[in-house]
């Protein structure tokens, strides 16, 4: 966690880094880079926001190379992977039956919509997302992609809100 002063004043190259775990959205932390400075975190939170607004079906899927499936928690030592790792800390992977039912559905679900099934994991516990997938099955392919891109830029201002403070 660095103080958003300290992120001001960061050269390109490491405000770049700094931000690169939150999303693998070149544009986005280019976005967000090139904006500095900020006056305060709300300045921050809502251009972060509005550069996550053009997101669409391309960003999507670039962003989805970085994200684990639900139930398979990563083992790397980069920061998106620990990332993970936290946010999927509710889903009890000792739960032999919960963790097939994620599997199946997550197959269910990329053969229904062709891409991994995402969800904000944070404050959801594994029987909570697991409910949540067989919702989001029912869904058309227009309402599926909207709720993928609100899910990943849930993700992705919750990271920024842990990587820098005021
Ligand atoms: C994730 C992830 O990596 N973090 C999170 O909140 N959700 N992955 C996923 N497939 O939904």
């Amino acid at each position: 966690m660095i103080a958003l002063k300290r992120f001001n004043q960061l050269d390109s190259g490491e405000a770049t880094a700094l931000l690169q775990p939150c999303v693998a959205i070149p544009a986005w932390t280019a976005a967000l880079v090139q904006g500095r400075p900020y006056a305060d975190l709300p300045a921050l939170l809502s251009a972060a926001r509005e550069a996550a607004q053009a997101w669409g079906e391309a960003e999507l899927a670039q962003a989805l190379s970085a994200h684990p499936r639900i139930g398979e928690k990563p083992v790397g030592q980069q920061t998106h992977a620990a990332l993970s790792r936290q946010e999927q800390g509710a889903v009890d992977a000792s739960d032999a039956r919960l963790a097939q039912a994620l599997r199946e559905g997550n197959a269910r679900y990329e053969a229904r919509f062709d891409r991994i099934f995402l969800i904000r994991a944070k404050g959801r516990s594994g029987e909570a997302i697991l409910a949540a997938l067989e919702q989001r099955l029912k869904n058309s392919d227009a309402q599926e992609s909207a709720e993928s891109l609100a899910q990943l830029r849930e993700i992705t201002l919750l990271r920024l809100e842990g990587a820098i403070s005021e």
